[in-house]
């Protein structure tokens, strides 16, 4: 695909993100959109899909005039191969945070640290009834120690079903079975999917295929399940509350600190530190008013969703952030973070702070964190950037002002109770046909969009069909920054989803946290099928990922998909190359599993793509399109 200079306007819908791109222009910084001219035009055996370098008998190119690889891979298992990597790192991703966060709750119920505890003791009961572990006269750090022991065995190959399979509709586990696709561990499917794409071993595109999707089952329902309950329980469960968005939550006259990536381990304790006294007091001696902390992309999801901390944005804010020269230290953990930051912050006084021996950055100061010594960590961290506070050159600060307020914090937890403790006002609102469906628009920004286009035009055309949104990971600040997370937003609605949104006091679009926490929608498709009697294939529900750009982001819609939740891409992932593996992914899913995918670039064709599926699942249930 060709691409011409854009201009600044074309990159990006906001007047922060263009204000910034303005002066990182002025100041000769190089941004993503940059980078992506220079790496225009893209291999096209590369975008198809078409290349293998899974042995060194290549690399191979797939083409007319070479249909076979050395090896005699022809185009559909070459693209089914990679396509398979590539979902495996996504569920990957996902799952290995998971699991640090059952060591880390683990290491709670252990005693192996005094600087993590459950605060949310309710729900770590609660869980535990789930899965059948003893609750009834117990101590809280004795169900923690099973809870985690379960959790642990979630991940290894011993097991005929995860965990949280208990949570999964009947007629669901039904179709899993009979395609052979229940997830049984999360290690052990990525494992096996890195075996079955070695040379010479699944060379049947469907085949592999279908282990794409028991791969990221094994992250949507154990991985990503297990991230975010253990969250909740270490950190509380979110409800509802205010917060702000933009790069104005950034503080021209306050040491600002930026943390960034997805696991809330490490930004919880940098919560705690930065309202430490001594530290505020250093602030002050160093002639700031005060230490102001803001997140970005996920971590900064988490944060908002348990504390309210503000979100200074979302995956293409993230250089754009430095660029204002306010920011003294961006701290990060781990998934989403540009390896370009580490420059763009050698061009002001930002100093970045790598804090998980997994994901260290050439240039970055790395200060390792790990249960036993968050707390310790958090304050160094925070010293270190009131220590750079001095070093901010004035002259070139330049924040955008004018953050945009937003309502947070709505777990299924804290959405049950806005229903008082049922799903019944729901079920009847859907029944009605007040609320005629509901679509998780979920994932990233990509320079090839203008950043936020879609994101936030898909979403305003829903909520006017009566459908209600659910948003998570990136798409948070896009719909944050549009206004469409407050509840004078239903002006913006149809007049159903109006009417029970206003009754419930409720915005039309639902922020429910992380890229992660997207296993908290397939927990509510989950119960609704379960209320209903249905399959969650039945339910006139949809997912969306417009601006997508990652394997995570891949693999969160694999696993919707297989759960039985149809699911609109802006653009396809490297699979065109093959027409049985497009045409799988497009068509032939629907009949084998209840769901496909649909791709649409355009934010409003794909609004009606999505009515058409709604409407067609609503008279399923019998029920007025
Ligand atoms: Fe080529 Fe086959 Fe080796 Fe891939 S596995 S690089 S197609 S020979
Ligand atoms: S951070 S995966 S850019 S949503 Fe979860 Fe954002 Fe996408 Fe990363």
């Amino acid at each position: 695909m060709a691409r011409t200079k854009k201009t600044i306007e074309e990159k990006s819908i906001w007047d922060d993100a263009r204000q910034m791109l303005r002066k990182a222009e002025r100041d000769g910084v190089e941004t993503a959109w940059d980078r992506l001219e220079h790496q225009t035009p893209h291999c096209n055996f590369c975008e198809t899909g078409l290349s293998c370098r899974n042995c060194t008998m290549g690399p191979c190119r797939i083409s007319k005039k070479a249909p076979l690889g050395v090896c005699g891979a022809d185009a559909d298992v070459v693209v089914a191969r990679n396509f398979g990597r590539f979902v495996a790192g996504g569920s990957a991703g996902h799952s290995d945070h998971g699991r640090d966060c059952i060591e880390a709750l683990h290491a709670v119920a252990h005693g192996l640290t005094q600087d993590y505890t459950i605060k949310d003791e309710a729900k770590l009961i609660r869980i535990a009834n789930e899965l059948g572990i003893a609750t009834e006269g117990r101590q809280p750090l004795d169900i923690a120690k099973d809870l985690s022991a379960e959790f642990y065995a979630n991940y290894g190959s011993l097991r005929e079903e995860l965990s949280f399979s208990c949570r999964v509709p009947e007629k669901r586990k039904q179709i899993w079975k009979d395609l052979g696709i229940t997830p049984r561990g999360v290690d052990r499917e990525i494992a096996e999917m890195m075996h079955r794409t070695h040379m010479g071993c699944d060379n049947d595109a469907a085949n592999t295929m279908l282990h794409s999707a028991r791969t990221c089952l094994g992250d949507g329902w154990a991985g990503s399940m297990i991230a975010t309950e253990i969250s909740d329980i270490l950190f509380g469960t979110p409800s509802p509350r205010k917060s702000m968005v933009n790069l104005g939550v950034i503080k021209e006259d306050q040491v600002n600190i930026l943390v960034h990536g997805h696991n809330p381990i490490v930004s919880e304790k940098i919560v705690e530190a930065v309202s430490d006294p001594e530290l505020v007091a250093l602030a002050k001696e160093k002639g700031a008013t005060g230490i102001n902390l803001a997140g970005l992309c996920c971590t900064g999801n988490e944060l908002m969703m348990r504390q309210g901390i503000p979100l200074a944005g979302n995956h293409l804010m993230t250089e754009l952030a430095i660029v204002t020269g306010a920011v003294e230290l961006i701290v990060v953990d781990y998934q989403c973070i540009m390896p370009s930051l580490v420059t763009i912050g050698n061009c002001y006084h930002t100093k970045m702070v790598t804090t998980a021996d997994k994901a260290k950055f050439t240039g970055a100061e790395h200060v390792k964190f790990e249960v036993h010594n968050g707390m310790a960590q958090a304050k160094k961290v925070v010293r270190m950037a009131i220590e750079r506070f001095p070093l901010r050159n004035t002259n070139r600060v330049e924040i955008p002002q004018g953050p945009i307020e937003m309502i947070t914090g709505f777990s299924n937890e804290s959405l049950l109770a806005s229903m008082g403790g049922t799903l019944t006002p729901l079920v009847e609102a859907i029944k009605a046909g007040k609320v005629r469906g509901a679509v998780a628009i979920v994932g990233c920004n990509n320079p090839k969009y203008q950043q936020d286009h879609c994101n936030v035009n898909l979403t305003r055309e829903l909520i006017k069909k009566d459908i209600l949104v659910l948003v998570t990971g990136c798409v948070t600040s896009a719909a944050g920054k549009a206004g469409l997370l407050v509840p004078e937003a239903i002006e913006m609605a149809g007049p159903g989803l109006k009417e029970i949104c206003g009754a419930l006091g409720i915005p039309p679009v639902l922020h429910m946290g992380s890229c992660v926490d997207n296993a908290r929608i397939l927990q509510l498709a989950a119960l609704l099928a379960n209320e209903l009697g249905v399959d969650i294939s039945d339910l006139p529900l949809a997912g969306s990922s417009p601006e997508w750009y990652s394997e995570k982001a891949a693999a969160i819609g694999v696993y919707c998909v297989a759960s039985g939740i149809y699911t609109h891409l802006g653009h396809p992932p490297n699979i065109t190359g093959s027409s049985v593996v497009t045409n799988l992914a497009l068509e032939g899913l629907d009949s084998l599993i209840g769901a496909c995918f649909g791709i649409e670039p355009d934010p409003f064709k794909a609004a009606e793509l999505i009515d058409q599926r709604i409407k067609v699942k609503r008279q399923g249930l019998g029920l007025k399109p």
